[in-house]
């Protein structure tokens, strides 16, 4: 039997149905089963797999566009976070969130890294993969890093992903070159594999379960960060002529999403097979918003902005667990929620400083109370701070009009040093998913608020990580002037 949920979205003016969770009464039944006993005192494997730039509306169950049927039923066995935000609306700030459980404003990840440059996760930074190794787990990265230099170029002398924690690393320094199709950029453990045939999805998940058949018993931690749908865009064409009707770039685009849930499926076949899955925690997210408007589900803007649609992704936990008989969860959780969340189930004392808070209590259906409010700080675009505090946003402008291009210069070092907040936004995200009614003016709260987050802009720049030997000038890439102005 089926039951549906169907949540009706508070804006009905977007006549969207933003989510249908199919929830089957056997997994309603099974909730707060425990699994065979002697798993009890096992410590639970953990799998985190992460999309590159897919939106929230990506997801089927939300934006209705793609096909996700093992994201849905990964959705429908475990619990969909609603409100769930990456850690910063581009990649690298956002991976250093998960794996810090700080902002990545703390660890100094201001931006994207490109190649060749100083920007990377400090090696004293204590990462998740570290934590969970020190308890006896065996760890293992696949996918794109794009948290410094890979392989270690002298340089620079990058921590490598061994030196953050991961004793196996397949994967690339940034995105799958030339294309997800046949990519040439993959290195396994420091060595250059040069072409790899097949599309980058299938061939993380290929060495994911070639890891996984070597593993010993000990328990594991597999962080999954999939390629996809970053462009450059490749997809198998058998998956774009099904969406032969729109224009070839949506068409690529869906289809890339549909090929990412193919690949997640093998593994959680892998998974089920292996007898894995009953003592497995599965996470899925995504490290930022879509570039693609239509795939954030009309949450306002798009990747490298602060406002909803650069920042808010699926959210996806499985795992058996699990105590609460929700299957949507809509308090506010994030990317750096990850690493204390995940302290907290394994039995770790996470680090001190951190920005996330546990959501353990969540799946347990026990109240959960935030440290910190959510907040998200990125320079390169207006507004350029967010805190969210219970349903509402507060966004603060400095209005910068200087472009600022993606390599991080100590020009731009130097206008964090300096940077102050001229304007707010504020939103009830409960009542306006869109950002559409700016409430900042006459809110009763708004002193409050704005002094709250002119605090956490003031923490940023009186603590700016000290990076050297930043380029000095801005690259001229990309005009600030091009920059849409929402
Ligand atoms: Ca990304």
């Amino acid at each position: 039997m089926i039951l549906f949920f169907k949540k009706i979205n508070s804006q009905e003016s977007h006549s969207m149905n933003r989510i249908l969770i199919f929830v089957s009464l056997t997994s309603l039944f099974c909730l707060g089963c425990n699994g065979p006993s002697s798993n009890k005192s096992k410590r639970p494997n953990i799998v985190f797999l992460l999309a590159d730039d897919m939106g929230y509306g990506d997801f089927e169950k939300i934006g209705g566009s793609t096909k996700t049927p093992n994201l849905n039923r990964l959705a429908e066995e475990g619990i969909f976070f609603d409100n769930f935000y990456a850690a910063g609306p581009n990649c690298s700030p956002s991976r250093t969130g998960l794996m810090t459980g700080k902002s990545p404003a703390k660890v100094g990840m201001y931006s994207y890294r490109p190649p060749r440059h100083p920007l990377h996760l400090p090696n004293q930074e204590e990462t998740l993969a570290e934590l969970l190794k020190r308890k006896g787990y065996q760890t293992a990265h696949i996918g794109k890093w794009h948290l410094g230099e890979l392989t270690q170029n002298p340089e620079f002398n990058h921590p490598q992903p061994y030196e953050h924690g991961f004793d196996y690393s397949l994967g690339t320094e940034n995105n799958a070159k030339p294309s997800h199709l046949n990519p040439i950029n993959f290195f396994r453990n420091g060595k250059a594999l040069g072409l790899v045939k097949g599309y980058s999805c299938q061939i993380v998940v290929q060495d994911c379960m070639d890891w996984l058949n070597q593993k010993s018993n000990d328990p594991f931690f597999l962080y999954v960060a999939f390629h996809e749908p970053h462009a450059k865009v490749a997809s198998p064409p058998k998956l774009v002529e099904k969406y032969a009707n729109l224009p070839l770039k949506d068409a690529k685009y869906l289809a890339n999403i549909d090929h990412l849930d193919i690949a997640i499926g093998r593994l959680l076949d892998y998974l089920e097979e292996h007898g894995l899955m009953e003592n497995t925690i599965i996470m899925f997210s995504s490290d930022n918003g879509s570039y693609r408007l239509a795939s954030n589900a009309n949450l306002k803007a798009v990747k490298s902005y602060l406002y909803d649609g650069g920042i808010r992704v699926p959210g996806i936990v499985k795992w058996t667990g699990i105590k609460t008989n929700k299957k949507i969860i809509d308090t506010p959780t994030g990317l750096v929620d990850v690493l204390p969340t995940l302290c907290e189930i394994v039995g770790i004392d996470p680090p001190n400083d951190l920005d996330g808070t546990s959501f353990l209590p969540l799946l347990r259906g026990k109240p959960f109370i935030r440290k910190r409010p959510l907040y998200w700080f990125f320079y390169r675009t207006v507004p350029e701070i967010a805190m969210r505090v219970g349903n509402h946003m507060i966004l603060g402008k400095d209005k910068d009009t200087i472009p600022r291009p993606h390599q991080f210069s100590q020009d731009d070092y130097d206008y964090i040093k300096s940077i102050s907040l001229k304007d707010y936004e504020l939103y009830d995200l409960h009542q306006d998913f869109s950002q559409e009614n700016d409430l900042f003016d006459t809110h009763p709260k708004k002193d409050s608020l704005k002094a709250l987050i002119e605090a956490q802009l003031a923490e940023i720049r009186n603590n700016i990580y000290p990076w050297k030997e930043l380029p000095l000038k801005l690259q001229p890439r990309k005009n600030k002037k091009n920059w849409v102005q929402y």
